[in-house]
């Protein structure tokens, strides 16, 4: 790296003449290029989607973690959405915060990063600083990025500089935001890392440099794994205590109070969101390539995914002791969204549950007082009902998929004939009309023989 290229873009970031660019405006990006913003930076936030770049200018927010207040106070201001990835020729930084999903077959999918260094390829020049947030596999930043850009003739840590840094924003996070929790940043060179570092610092409470893209790369994985693992232990446990007749919500009550060495985990009806199910398959997809086979991680996602269907099974027990069948039965779903107090419904376990029921005969309804609509398998769009106390008794069940704090759990006790509890939601409540996962059929329900 030509010394005053290091020194000329350090004068920058520290005297906030440095023009950021973030490319891709989701629950990452945006955050995060309002934070480059709020610090006194021209931010350019590229992103393909007009219609959120329209949102933006009219500063309606898209985030539920972003209020459109810090819209007005930016957009147009010294914070331009736009979907011109051309911008990047006059930046003098851009993170990529663009999704990393899988495909079909659960396999990295890694079109979105591509395609973003597609348009960077164009556009690149020397000086600029590149880091990579997206969560991906270890050896992305240097197998992908570098590798591409060398066959443009930019040579990192020579003539322009490349990080790793992973998002670690948890959405609904009411304590910890993109500015509070600790980042890791890796560099391909050590003025890579120094220079990643200096521009992050600006805006993040706590920067953790590390000695290479890869140890960055892994680290996300290793926190999500360790979620994602840890998560399959505890509804595994659940499953084995439903069948010993033991509340596994009690047992884990009881663990949790060892001061050490312990770590509480909730079981759940599987999971959700942008990253739990997803991120685990990408180290799996890596390590295969290396012919190391992580059962853990498969046996993770199994596990996990296998919690809706015994959701089902739940169900199918509390209508049965009603000499009900699922088939015919009208039954209401509370919360759709893959955990509480958000509106996020990706790879939500609520939208398994449905189908399966749906596939079981079942007349199934929807509510959620932040997901107002989803679209299900048949690509049919399924709205969710305005429910009140009176209209929850002409369900034969509810089953309470995420408690959002919206609920009133009086209210729906009351109001309902049977509930199956997958998030001990309503662990004050003790009547025999309430099934949770993780215990046996209720103690004191019978069989009742028609
Ligand atoms: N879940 C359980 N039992 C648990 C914890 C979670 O069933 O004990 C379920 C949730 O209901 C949800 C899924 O797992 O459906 C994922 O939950 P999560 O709490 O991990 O929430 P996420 O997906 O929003 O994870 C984010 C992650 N943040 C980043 O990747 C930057 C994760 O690393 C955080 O640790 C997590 O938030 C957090 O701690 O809240």
């Amino acid at each position: 790296m030509h010394e005053n290229q290091f020194q000329n873009l350090s004068r920058k970031i520290n005297d906030r003449s440095a023009r950021v660019g973030v490319i891709g405006l989701g629950y990452v990006g945006l955050p995060l290029a309002l934070e480059f913003a709020k610090s006194g930076y021209d931010v350019y936030g590229i992103d393909l989607n007009e219609d959120k770049i329209s949102q933006l200018k009219q500063f309606n927010s898209y985030i539920s973690d972003v209020h459109k207040e810090e819209l007005v106070r930016f957009v147009g201001k010294n914070f331009y959405p736009t979907t011109e990835y051309s911008y990047i020729q006059e930046l003098d930084c851009i993170s990529i915060c663009v999704p990393t999903p899988l495909t079909k077959s659960q396999e990295p999918d890694m079109s979105f990063i591509l395609s973003a260094l597609e348009q960077i390829k164009k556009y690149v020049h020397p000086g600029i600083l590149i880091t990579l947030e997206s969560t991906t596999y270890p050896g992305t930043t240097e197998e992908i990025i570098q590798a591409e850009l060398e066959n443009e003739g930019y040579y990192a840590g020579e003539n322009y500089f490349l990080c790793f840094s992973p998002e670690r924003v948890d959405p609904g996070n009411k304590k910890f935001n993109t500015k509070n929790t600790p980042k890791v940043i890796g560099g391909v060179t050590k003025q890579c890392t120094n220079i990643g570092t200096m521009l992050y610092e600006q805006i993040i409470d706590r920067m953790v440099p590390v000695s290479s893209p890869k140890v960055a790369e892994m680290s996300k994985l290793l926190e999500n794994t360790f979620r994602s693992v840890n998560i399959a232990f505890i509804n595994e446990m659940a499953m084995l205590c439903d069948k010993l007749g033991i509340d596994v919500w009690e047992t884990i009550e009881a663990a949790s109070t060892k001061p050490f060495g312990y770590m509480p985990f909730t079981p759940g009806p599987g999971i959700g969101g942008h990253c739990i199910p997803l991120d685990p398959m990408y180290l799996a997809w890596k390590a295969k390539g290396e012919n190391f086979y992580s059962r853990y991680i498969d046996l993770a996602q199994e596990i996990n995914k296998s919690m809706p269907n015994y959701v089902i099974g739940k169900v199918a027990e509390a209508l049965n002791a009603h000499t009900k069948p699922i088939n015919g039965s009208k039954v209401l779903i509370l919360g759709m969204a893959y955990k509480p107090n958000i509106n996020d419904l990706r790879e939500s376990p609520g939208l398994e549950i449905y189908e399966l029921l749906k596939k079981k005969g079942a007349k199934v309804f929807y509510h959620d007082p932040h997901a107002q609509s989803f679209l299900d398998n048949n690509n049919e769009k399924v709205n969710s009902i305005d429910y009140d106390s009176e209209s929850l008794l002409s369900f034969d069940a509810v089953i309470m998929v995420t408690n959002h704090s919206f609920y009133n759990l009086t209210e729906v006790f009351n109001e309902s004939k049977i509930i199956i509890d997958t998030r001990n939601a309503f662990k004050d409540f003790s009547d025999e009309k309430i099934y949770k996962i993780g215990d046996t059929l209720n103690n004191n329900s019978e069989i009742v023989f028609s």
